[in-house]
């Protein structure tokens, strides 16, 4: 029983710390654990990779939040402007609820509503006077956006940190960018007296423009909206950048590892008749084989993933369609 948790929450994940501490812990209690979203751009599909995560977390007995993370969105260098985070919360819960196809609807927490407390912003100051700018910064570093870095960046680590213990969570659940935040939270909690949480961290989906150019939502062409429509799904995925045999980078065999096997279990890829017909494949090592010895082309994953997110994403896509003044309203890069 223990045993079988723990594959569940290890499984595809980049790193964990530590996993001594999570055989402990399984043993001991019913665990907590929370993603954060810094609420700052369109919800897209290299974030469904970390929110799948969270469907293992759940089949473990895991009691799972998702934190919307408003005041962290203005904090990142205004990425989100103060008066437009109201609705960029309501997309982005109803993004978040409608994208992941949930057996069980996660718990959702809104920032604000627990870091405007005394307490916490007391912790604030706790932490502000032992960790030195040049700490904040590097824990921040990967996170936000650095142009001539503003005080609010360095307390965006501290915030981070503390939201795990206001969250009263066990485990951190966030990208591989997060590392260093979370390391950070690991150093920092025990020094203002607090325990020290887990951090699971997700691989990172490539950008779908390959390597060297980042998965951004000011680079066009890099990342899908969970909003787009069919046809952008289709364009987007037939224009990413995967070679034949090498899964260096490839956006579109990553996706399959990442997020489709670990929701499915099980997928059939279709190839034509001449090449073999329908492939069943059953695990991320299989995929990979089967896509480096050219027994499944680019052609044939491009196509899979296609049908696959057009069918996924079609709950949120349509809600948005009939709801397109939301959209509107956020802005451009929401669509
Ligand atoms: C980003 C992009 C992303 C996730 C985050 C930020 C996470 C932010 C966050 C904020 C507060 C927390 C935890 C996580 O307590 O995909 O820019």
């Amino acid at each position: 029983m223990r045993e079988e948790k723990e594959e569940l929450i290890l499984r595809n994940t980049k790193e964990f710390f530590t996993k001594e501490e999570l055989k402990e812990a399984l043993d001991r209690r019913n665990l907590r654990a929370y993603l954060g979203r810094a609420i700052t751009g369109p919800l897209h599909i290299g974030h469904l990779v970390s929110l799948s995560k969270l469907k293992d977390l759940q089949k473990a007995d895991i009691h799972v939040i998702i934190l919307l993370a408003d005041i962290h969105a203005a904090l990142d260098d205004l990425k989100a402007k103060w008066e437009d985070l109201d609705i960029r919360l309501e997309y982005t819960k109803k993004a978040t609820e409608l994208a992941v196809g949930w057996e069980k609807m996660p718990e959702f927490a809104r920032g604000r509503d627990f870091q405007l407390t005394r307490d916490y912003e007391m912790d604030i100051f706790k932490l502000a006077t032992i960790t030195k700018v040049k700490e904040g910064l590097h824990a921040a570093s990967e996170v936000t956006r650095m142009s001539d870095p503003k005080v609010s960046e360095v307390i965006y680590p501290i915030m981070q940190a503390l939201d795990e213990e206001y969250l009263n969570v066990d485990i951190q659940v966030g990208g591989l960018d997060q590392r260093h935040i979370l390391m950070y939270a690991r150093e920092y909690l025990p020094k203002i007296g607090y325990r020290r949480r887990m951090e699971l961290m997700m691989p990172l989906l490539p950008s779908l423009k390959g390597p060297g150019v980042k998965m951004s939502s000011s680079i066009p062409g890099t990342k899908i909206p969970v909003t787009a429509s069919e046809e952008t799904i289709r364009k987007l995925i037939n224009s990413a950048y995967c070679p034949e045999k090498s899964l260096e980078g490839n956006p579109i065999v990553s996706l399959i590892d990442l997020y489709v096997l670990p929701n499915e279990g099980t997928i059939k890829i279709d190839r034509e008749e001449k090449f073999g017909g329908t492939i069943e494949i059953k695990s991320p090592e299989e995929m990979d084989r089967l896509y480096t010895e050219g027994s499944v082309h680019p052609k044939d994953v491009k196509e899979y993933v296609s049908s696959y997110l057009i069918r996924k994403l079609k709950p949120v896509r349509e809600y948005f369609e009939s709801n397109s003044d939301m959209l509107d309203k956020l802005g451009p890069e929401f669509r």
